[in-house]
C-alpha cells in the first residue's frame, strides 16, 4: 500500500502510520515509512513545515551545533548538494534546508499542515490508533509515531496586568514571519536563556532603547562564528561518512574534540589554556575541555570562575557585569548558551539592565513594565523569551490513551515514564522521537532524531516481516529504565541548585525530575541495540 492510496479522490485516512510533527524527526520518519513502502501520514499543527526551525524564527536565531554537523546523515546525496553558508547556520538558512529536503525526497504530499492533533487512542481488539484533530478529523493507522519536538510548547509568563500593556509583546517562539520594526522603540527583553541572549543584541542594534529584565544569569560561550569557506566544506564533505563516525563516538553525537583528562590532572595553568583555547575557538566544546566538568565540583567551579571572569572582563560597567556573572550554581546545570556578542552588547549606551530577582516585576502598565521598587521602565514593545514546557509539554497536551482507556498524563503525574525515551508501557505501537529520557537534548538533535526513526523503521519492519503487530514496553522493563536515568542524573551536577527546563523546574507546580537520558548518545545506543538484539528485551511483542 503507498501513502497515494485516495478513497473517492481524498488523501487515506486510514493508514500504516500516522507521525505528529513536520520537524527533523517527522520528516524523516514519513521518509523511511514510504521507503519501507508503507501508507504514512504527517500531521503538523504550523502552517509550514520544520518544526523548531519554523516557529522561533526571531532575529538571532541559530543553532549551537555546527551547520556541517546539524543536518541529516541518511543521504550524501543531500549532504553534497545542500551547501552551508556559515559555521553556525541561522534558522532561515535550517528552515531553508529543510524545505530542500521535504522538496528532494518528494515528502510534500504526505504532510497535512494546519492540523492540530488532540487525541490519540488505542483500541485493543484492532490494534490501532485512532488520531484526532483539532477541527474533529480522524485518522486510524497501526502506528502512531509522535514526532513531536522537546521545546515546542511555549511558555508565556503569568505577569500581572499583561493585558493592560498598551504596547505590542511578542513572543521569540512564535515571531512574525514579516518581523518586527524595532527602529525608534523602547523595547523590553524577558527571558536571558539562549534565545532571550541571540537576540539581545539584535534588538539592541536597531531600537532606540533596549531594557533586558533578567531573573537568573546564564553562562554563555562565544560561538566565534564566521563564514565557511570552501576548503572546509570540501574538507567536510569529501569525508562526510568518516566524520560523522567520530561524531557518533561521541557522547553528544557532535565532533567537538572531547578532552581525554580530568581536570584534576593538569596544573591551574594548563586548566586555564585548555580553557582559553576552547574560549577562543568558542561553541558547545568548551564544555568538553576536560572530562568531568559537569561531575567533579571542583572542576565545575573552576570552569566557572573562567566565565565568570571573561564576563567581567568584556562588560565595562561593574556593576552590571555583577549582575551578569552567574554566581550560584554550577556551570551546566543550566542548558549553556553559545552567543555572538551577547556580553558586550551591554557596553552600549542604548542597553539597560534591570537585576529582577533584586527588584522584582511587579505589574505591567499601561506604559510599561512597573518594579517592585516603584519604578516604570516605559515601553513600546515587549518581547518574551521566556521559555517552554519542555520534553513533556506536547506530549501532555495530546489527550493520548492506552490499553483500557489509560490516559498517558495521568500515567506521567509524578514525571514521565518510558522504556528508553521512545515507548511507553500501556501505550503499544507508539513510538516517540527523541522522548523524555533518551539523550535528546543533551546532543546532535538531528542525529538523534534519525537513530530513534532508524529503530522504529526497523521495528516495525522486523514485525512485519515476523507477522507480529504489537510492540509494547514491558513496565518491569520501563521502571529500571527511569531508575537508570534517575540514578545517572544524580552523578552529576547538572540538576543543582537552578530551576531549569531539563528538570520541569521552570515551571510552578510541574513534576521536578530530570527529562533527558544524562549517560550520553553512545552507551544509550549500545543499550538499546542490546536490548533489540536480545530479541527485544523488555518489550513484548506479539
Ligand atoms: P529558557 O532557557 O527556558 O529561558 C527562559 C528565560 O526566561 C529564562 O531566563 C527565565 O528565567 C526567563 N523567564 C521565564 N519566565 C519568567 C518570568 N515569569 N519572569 C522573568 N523571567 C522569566 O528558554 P529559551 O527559549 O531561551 O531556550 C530554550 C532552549 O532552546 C535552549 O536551552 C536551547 O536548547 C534552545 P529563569 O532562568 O527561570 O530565572
Amino acid at each position: 500500500m503507498s501513502e497515494t492510496a485516495k478513497t473517492n479522490g481524498e488523501l487515506a485516512h486510514s493508514l500504516d502510520v500516522i507521525i505528529v510533527g513536520a520537524g527533523f524527526g517527522g520528516l524523516y520518519a514519513l521518509h523511511r515509512m514510504r521507503g519501507m513502502g508503507l501508507s504514512a501520514r504527517v500531521l503538523e499543527q504550523g502552517d509550514d513545515i520544520g518544526g523548531t526551525w519554523f516557529w522561533n524564527r526571531y532575529p538571532g536565531a541559530r543553532c549551537d551545533v555546527e551547520s556541517m554537523q546539524y543536518s541529516y546523515s541518511f543521504s550524501d546525496e543531500i549532504a553534497q548538494e545542500w551547501e552551508w553558508k556559515e559555521l553556525y547556520a541561522t534558522q532561515p538558512e535550517i528552515h531553508a534546508y529543510i524545505k530542500f529536503v521535504a522538496d528532494k525526497l518528494k515528502l510534500r504530499d504526505g504532510i497535512q499542515l494546519n492540523t492540530k492533533v488532540t487525541s490519540a487512542k488505542f483500541d485493543e481488539k484492532t490494534r490501532r490508533w485512532t488520531v484526532t484533530t483539532e477541527a474533529g478529523e480522524t485518522f486510524d493507522a497501526r502506528y502512531c509515531i509522535m514526532a513531536t519536538g522537546c521545546l515546542s510548547v511555549p511558555l508565556a509568563p503569568d505577569i500581572p496586568g499583561l493585558k493592560e500593556f498598551g504596547g505590542e509583546v511578542f513572543m521569540t517562539s512564535d515571531w512574525p514571519k514579516d518581523g518586527v520594526n524595532v527602529a525608534g522603540k523602547r523595547v523590553g527583553l524577558i527571558g536571558t536563556g539562549s534565545s532571550g541572549i541571540q537576540i539581545t543584541p539584535r534588538l539592541a542594534e536597531k531600537s532606540a532603547q533596549l531594557h533586558v529584565f533578567q531573573r537568573t544569569p546564564n553562562y554563555s560561550i562565544p560561538a566565534q562564528n564566521r563564514p565557511l569557506d570552501s576548503n572546509y566544506i570540501d574538507m567536510w564533505k569529501k569525508n562526510y561518512p568518516e566524520r560523522r563516525k567520530i561524531a557518533r563516538a561521541a557522547r553528544n553525537n557532535t565532533m567537538n574534540s572531547p578532552g581525554q583528562r580530568s581536570g584534576t590532572e593538569v596544573t591551574p595553568e594548563q586548566f586555564k589554556a585548555e580553557l582559553e583555547s576552547r574560549w577562543a575557538s568558542g561553541g558547545i566544546g568548551f564544555m568538553y575541555a576536560f572530562t568531568d566538568i559537569t561531575t567533579n565540583r571542583k572542576v565545575n567551579e573552576m570552569t566557572s570562575n573562567f566565565v565568570r571572569d571573561k564576563i567581567r572582563e568584556i562588560v565595562k560597567d561593574p556593576k552590571k557585569a555583577a549582575i551578569l556573572a552567574p554566581s550560584n550554581y554550577p556551570i551546566g546545570a543550566k542548558r549553556i548558551c553559545v552567543d555572538t556578542d551577547y556580553f558586550d552588547t551591554f557596553n552600549r549606551e542604548n542597553v539597560a539592565l534591570h537585576d529582577i530577582k533584586a527588584d522584582p516585576i511587579k505589574t505591567m502598565s499601561k506604559d510599561g513594565v512597573v518594579l517592585e521598587s516603584g519604578e516604570t521602565v516605559p515601553l513600546d514593545i515587549l518581547v518574551l523569551a521566556t521559555g517552554f514546557d519542555a520534553m513533556t509539554g506536547a506530549l501532555n497536551r495530546i489527550d493520548i490513551r492506552g490499553v483500557g482507556g489509560k490516559a498517558m498524563k495521568e500515567k506521567w503525574v509524578d514525571g514521565p515514564r518510558t522504556y528508553f525515551g521512545l515507548m511507553v508501557s500501556g501505550f503499544p505501537n507508539m513510538f516517540i522521537v527523541a522522548g523524555p529520557q533518551s539523550p535528546s537534548v543533551f546532543t546532535n538533535m538531528v542525529t538523534s532524531c534519525e537513530q530513534h526513526v532508524d529503530w522504529i523503521s526497523d521495528t516495525v519492519k522486523t514485525l512485519d516481516e515476523s507477522g507480529k503487530s504489537l510492540i509494547d514496553a514491558e513496565e518491569k522493563a520501563e521502571d529500571a529504565w527511569v531508575a537508570h536515568v534517575s540514578e545517572i542524573a544524580d552523578r552529576s551536577l547538572i540538576i543543582e541548585g537552578v530551576n531549569s527546563w531539563y528538570t520541569g523546574a521552570n515551571i510552578p507546580g510541574k513534576p521536578r525530575v530530570i527529562t533527558p537520558y544524562l549517560g550520553g548518545a553512545v552507551l544509550y545506543m549500545d543499550k538499546l541495540n542490546q536490548a533489540t538484539k536480545n530479541d527485544f528485551e523488555g518489550f513484548r511483542v506479539d
